[in-house]
């Protein structure tokens, strides 16, 4: 049975044809008391949702098609380990890499928490000795500079969680993330760095990334280049790979492979052997900690009533918004520098995940289902993109991030940061009217029919919704705990849309198309027949570069 078809999603229909006229300038009006009933708060987490053009109807209707979609038990599979990434045949048990409790979680009859441990432990180790200045290179020198080697899942989190992270991490260490297979990234990296100095960590899950295999070679070659012994490799090279013979077979040390498994999706994976650019860089104590923040979510998640659910009710929010009225795109828009990262990140864990278009089944949907994930710094946005929020044609519902605490800052400079996010907040809800628009004018000197004629272009329509999202203090909890608000944000949408939310053949086919266009680059055989504009490409790239 398609979404459309069910019984709840048709009440959910008729009851937008009422609130689609509705403004929140009005609902806020009607309910003193709408502030207080449209927050939840949880560890350093606090969300005020009340801007957004819904009522308690709108919720409880959302609450029935969560029910009628049968969630609460979709997420108990999840938490079990079913395998519910069914394209390939895998569990997505992410929830089981920061289980603090350790009870016993089983996959293929296998208690997997065993091993979760190990490799833990192993990273611990590890991670102390570099941080500690006992792990030394090859001419017996503490490692100063971490380059990680990865692309996508196997870079994003990591990159992301370190600079939210900056100002817990370890003094002596430089962190580099080299993702793009444009030499022009490792050049810049390699200027900065010296090879007695340095640990590349190559991180990838199928050990047969071309980008991250063609980086960690060639950094591989560098550092041998001066080196000169490859035995002097295992003092500088680590890797994070499923696929631990690949990673034997490229040349890293067995001693020096972490591993993880292949119920941990790519874009989920920050939590385990994929962070330990994290570790290394937050030390171990801070790396439980991140892990505590997402596990604090987890039980949320798994534990509270719908009603107080504060990954259920985004997700639902979220569905409203795209399902009803047809908002094509969600913004994320965090405040602190620290969190530059994260609308970049949330836009792989979201879009990755949830960009299909058929059902578990394999059925062609008939409704939408991912979003596109957009947004940037929100100060900087302001003076940019927003123009578009506040008077464009679209409808692009957005969460706007910011922490609390001004603990660290330069004196003055929070409370601009906030009176901004909460301004935007108000603006967008509440827009002007032509008559403000109009009055406002004249009380600027206008003449009437000047002020009438620039009066339209002063009209905010508003009633554009928005979540804020106050963080207590950028931690290593409580970003655990945001990252694990929308993991399960995306996980809940995904049950809604009836697809896999953890599979990912949309980024295959270009892979694939790729080595064979390379192929022909080369002038070596090549496979398949490609279209006349992709053959005019080629040639001209291979005419252009036949002077050099
Ligand atoms: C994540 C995706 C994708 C993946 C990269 C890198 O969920 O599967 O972003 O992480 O393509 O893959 P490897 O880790 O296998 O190199």
């Amino acid at each position: 049975m398609s979404l459309k078809e069910l019984k709840s999603f048709e009440k959910l229909q008729k009851h937008f044809e009422k609130m689609s006229s509705l403004h929140m300038k009005e609902l806020f009006l009607k309910d003193k008391l709408r502030y207080k009933k449209y927050f939840l708060s949880l560890g350093g987490l606090r969300l005020d949702y009340s801007k957004n053009r819904i009522n308690d109807d709108t919720l409880n209707l959302l609450f029935e098609l969560a029910k009628e979609l049968k969630l609460k038990e979709k997420i108990k599979a999840m938490f079990q380990g079913e395998k519910i990434n069914t394209t390939e045949n895998r569990a997505a048990l992410h929830t089981a890499l920061r289980n603090d409790k350790k009870n016993p979680i089983y996959v293929d009859g296998k208690d997997i928490m065993k091993n979760v441990s190990e490799v833990l432990s192993r990273m611990q180790d590890f991670s102390d000795r570099l941080r500690l200045g006992q792990w030394l290179g090859y001419t017996h020198q503490p490692i100063t500079d971490i380059v990680n080697i990865g692309i996508g899942g196997s870079d994003l989190g990591a990159l992301m969680v370190c600079k939210a992270l900056k100002n817990y991490g370890h003094p002596r260490l430089n962190m580099y993330f080299v993702s793009n297979v444009d030499g022009v990234q490792l050049q810049g990296v390699l200027k900065n760095i010296h090879p007695q100095t340095t640990l590349f960590i190559v991180a990838s899950k199928t050990f047969a990334t071309q980008e991250t295999l063609t980086n960690a070679l060639t950094a591989r070659k560098w550092f041998l280049d001066y080196a000169l012994d490859e035995s002097f490799i295992a003092k500088h090279f680590v890797a994070v790979s499923t696929n631990t013979q690949a990673a034997k077979n490229f040349g890293i040390a067995a001693e020096n492979i972490f591993e993880f498994w292949n119920w941990v999706g790519g874009r989920y994976s920050l939590w385990c052997a994929v962070g330990l650019a994290i570790m290394i860089y937050l030390g171990k104590e801070n790396f439980k900690l991140l892990l505590e923040g997402a596990h604090l979510m987890d039980e949320h998640f798994a534990g509270a009533k719908f009603e107080e659910n504060m990954p259920v009710i985004l997700a639902l929010l979220g569905v409203w918004y795209i399902n009803f009225f047809d908002a094509g795109s969600h913004l994320i828009i965090p405040y602190d520098q620290h969190l530059r990262y994260f609308p970049k990140f949330i836009q792989q864990l979201d879009m990755e995940s949830n960009g299909k278009q058929v059902s578990k089944s394999g059925q062609r949907l008939d409704y939408d289902t991912s979003p596109i994930i957009w947004g940037d710094m929100g100060i900087n946005s302001q003076h940019a993109f927003f123009q578009l929020l506040h008077q464009g044609t679209h409808l692009s519902p957005m969460d706007l991030i910011v922490s609390l605490s001004k603990k660290g800052n330069l004196p003055g400079h929070h409370e601009i940061l906030i009176s901004n996010v909460f301004a935007q907040a108000e603006a967008l809800m509440m827009g002007k009217d032509f008559k403000q628009a109009y009055e406002e004018n004249l009380a600027k000197g206008m003449n009437e029919e000047e002020a009438k004629k620039l009066a339209p272009h002063r009209v905010f329509s508003g009633n554009r919704p928005s979540n804020i999202l106050l963080i207590d203090e950028i931690n290593p909890k409580n970003i655990g705990s945001l990252i694990a608000l929308y993991e399960h944000k995306i996980f809940v949408q995904g049950v809604i849309w009836d697809i896999n939310s953890f599979d990912q053949w949309g980024v295959e086919l270009g892979k694939e198309l790729a080595k064979d266009i390379l192929a022909k680059l080369y002038n070596e055989k090549a496979l398949k027949e490609h279209d006349s504009s992709t053959n005019h490409l080629i040639e001209i790239y291979k005419e252009f570069n036949s002077k050099f």
